[in-house]
């Protein structure tokens, strides 16, 4: 290793084998000799399955603990020494309960298993805003996949060392990924043992601890102490036919497309009048008040580790070519014997035969049916890209019972990880140390109610805009545990991600004109609207553009729009629809203000969401009595 270890790197690493009982301290140094032998010893373990070189070079598929799918919110906890929250923006532990509940679950959790402690750089090298985490882990599979989404070794070490030896101190176990045994605790105010305690789960946003837990959580707080903010947000370059650069940020919940969005590709009457779109990051953005007056953001990760069921080369194409250059884990998507990955959307057809995330065999048995384990019958509806049971439904496993849950090849909530530098729409810059200017914020959320929450509306001043982002609801999504469909008010998209109370953050977002004199132009997204009969009514995708566009054009001051109380909308001639037929109903519901839509009882559901907050600031609750006094009036 060629990168001195600073010893409080290597005292600390000693402390938590000495609690894990570890067998030996394996030192990660992010070579590719090493991540090599990371990775061969997966696939000798029977973790990782080999895929086919020649379609996925040097990439492999693995299954988690059919309990370890998601993020476990119920069980992702901040730990402070005072509940000020009363578990309204996040679940609260004290630092008692840890150490007594929490801590006798690492005690020996190594015994036998080799430690890897992964030294992980979030942000790009010589950022003043980069982060340097040490997170130890049991792991294999979390240090393979901590390999891709940080930059891991040698920078973080040399970060380490030229910041006196500060670092963010993560403790993980997988342990025996016992699911009623699973805690992810934050302890912005330090503590003795970690400031992140993660055990029995391998999941991405529970155990790869630079993505949500320290980008997000902790980060947040020290955001808060020293002016600017870390938010659940994709980056984007868009180069106007002029030359003009914009960049934009956009926060949506989980598994509501953010990653196809970073990686958008125009529709072709855009791209022939020269606009152009790269990608900067698709899931975290931090973002900092520059002295050019605007706010600079970085993307702290290095990978991504996007939602696989819907990506194929028609929604997403730049990142099944991101995937096609290789060196993915893929995680929970079926596999066929040919070493190929097949996923619900990832084209019409399933392939004939193949292992489904639990493992379990479906070999096609006719047109459209295939039999599970030869044991249960499903049919395949190439229109809805989904699976019904047709009988044997008594071997499935319980929770399948009664069609509540679907029989997925993939489950809905495969991954993939995969270097950011494989993705052929990547900015330049995506590494700038300084950031990129942004001046377009986008929050966004799946509201499928037919002309209620607009395609694309701008907030009228910075007030509104922080309340607009506040009240975003979305459909839940197979991303966390909870029932998939209920509408959630998910505030800036980081109800799951917040590290202190949701009013003190809202405040700290409002104090953003004191130090940036160039706010970015913020607006709502909805792309999920559907019509009676459930059908999307905006095609979504690249046609995301065109609310991009009219967005620019606005603030350039050439776009046609109307006021209204729910901010500033297109209305039906705003939006350019060049090549894109709808009908006017439909244009209607997307672009305008329709009261009749259900908005009364929309500003109820508000009223009631912000009143469990006794703190909010009165700039928000002023927004929300003045949108209630207009839907009155009408
Ligand atoms: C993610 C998430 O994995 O938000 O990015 O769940
Ligand atoms: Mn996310």
């Amino acid at each position: 290793m060629s990168v001195k270890i600073h010893p409080r790197v290597t005292d600390w690493a000693h402390q938590m084998k000495g609690i894990t009982g570890a067998n030996k301290v394996i030192m990660l140094d992010g070579s590719p000799a090493q991540r090599s032998r990371l990775n061969q010893a997966l696939v000798k373990s029977g973790a990782f399955q080999a895929l086919d070189p020649a379609k996925w070079p040097n990439s492999y598929a693995s299954r988690s603990a059919p309990t370890d799918t998601a993020r476990a919110e119920d069980k992702t906890l901040m730990v402070y020494s005072e509940n000020r929250d009363n578990n309204r923006s996040f679940k609260y532990m004290s630092p008692d309960a840890a150490h007594s509940d929490v801590l006798p679950l690492f005690k020996n959790a190594m015994n036998g298993r080799d430690m890897f402690v992964v030294p992980a750089l979030m942000g790009p090298e010589g950022s003043s805003l980069s982060r340097a985490l040490v997170q130890v882990t049991d792991s294999p599979y979390v240090a393979a996949n901590m390999a891709i989404m940080s930059r891991m070794g040698d920078p973080a070490l040399r970060h380490i060392n030229e910041n006196n030896g500060v670092f963010t101190r993560g403790l993980h176990a997988s342990a025996d990924l016992d699911y009623s045994k699973l805690y992810v605790l934050h302890f912005p105010e330090g503590d003795p043992i970690a400031d992140i305690w993660s055990v029995n789960s391998a999941y991405g946003g529970n155990a790869l601890q630079g993505k949500k837990c320290l980008a997000l959580r902790l980060a947040m707080t020290q955001a808060r102490a020293e002016g600017w903010l870390a938010e659940h947000m994709l980056i984007l370059k868009i180069k106007d036919p002029s030359g003009k650069t914009h960049y934009l940020t956009a926060a949506f919940p989980s598994a509501c497309g953010k990653t196809n969005l970073a990686m958008l590709n125009p529709p072709t009457h855009f791209a022939q009048q020269g606009w152009e779109i790269t990608t900067l990051g698709d899931d975290i953005a931090w973002l900092k008040p520059h002295s050019d007056g605007t706010l600079h953001a970085i993307n702290p990760e290095n990978g991504m580790f996007g939602v696989a069921p819907g990506t194929n080369d028609q929604t997403n194409g730049n990142m099944m070519d991101t995937l096609r250059r290789g060196n993915v884990i893929f995680t929970n998507v079926a596999t066929t014997p040919d070493g190929d990955v097949w996923w619900e959307g990832l084209t019409p057809r399933p392939p004939k035969q193949f292992h489904d995330w639990r493992n379990r065999e479906w070999e096609q048995i006719g047109s459209n049916t295939w039999a599970i384990d030869r044991q249960v019958k499903v049919e395949w509806n190439e229109g809805r890209g989904s699976w019904k049971v047709t009988s044997g439904e008594e071997f499935l496993p319980d929770a399948l019972q009664g069609a509540k849950e679907l029989p997925n090849a993939a489950h809905p909530n495969s991954r993939f990880t995969v270097a950011a530098s494989q993705c052929p729409s990547l900015a330049q810059e995506w590494e700038n140390p300084d950031g990129v200017p942004i001046s377009l914020t986008l929050f966004g959320g799946r509201r499928p109610e037919f002309g209620l929450i607009p395609l694309v509306s701008a907030a009228q001043s910075w007030e509104q805009a922080v309340y607009m982002a506040t009240v975003m609801g979305s459909a839940m999504t197979a991303a966390a545990f909870g029932a998939v469909g209920d509408i959630r008010r998910d505030a800036f998209a980081q109800l799951p991600f917040m590290g202190y109370p949701l009013p003190d953050y809202l405040r700290h977002w409002l104090s953003m004109p004191q130090s940036v004199r160039h706010l970015p132009q913020v607006a709502t997204v909805n792309w999920f609207q559907r019509d009676d009969e459930g059908r999307f009514i905006w095609h979504g995708y690249g046609d995301n553009f065109r609310a991009l566009e009219w967005l620019i054009r606005l603030g350039e001051g050439s776009a046609p729009y109307l006021d209204s109380p729910v901010g500033r909308l297109p209305g039906i001639n705003g939006l350019d629809m060049t090549g894109y037929n709808m009908p006017e109903k439909h244009l209607a519901a997307l672009t305008t203000f329709n009261p009749e839509a259900g908005w009364p009882a929309e500003a109820d559901s508000r009223a009631r969401h912000l009143a469990k907050y006794p703190d909010m600031p009165e700039a928000v609750t002023n927004e929300q009595k003045k949108l209630a006094g207009a839907i009155n009036s009408f």
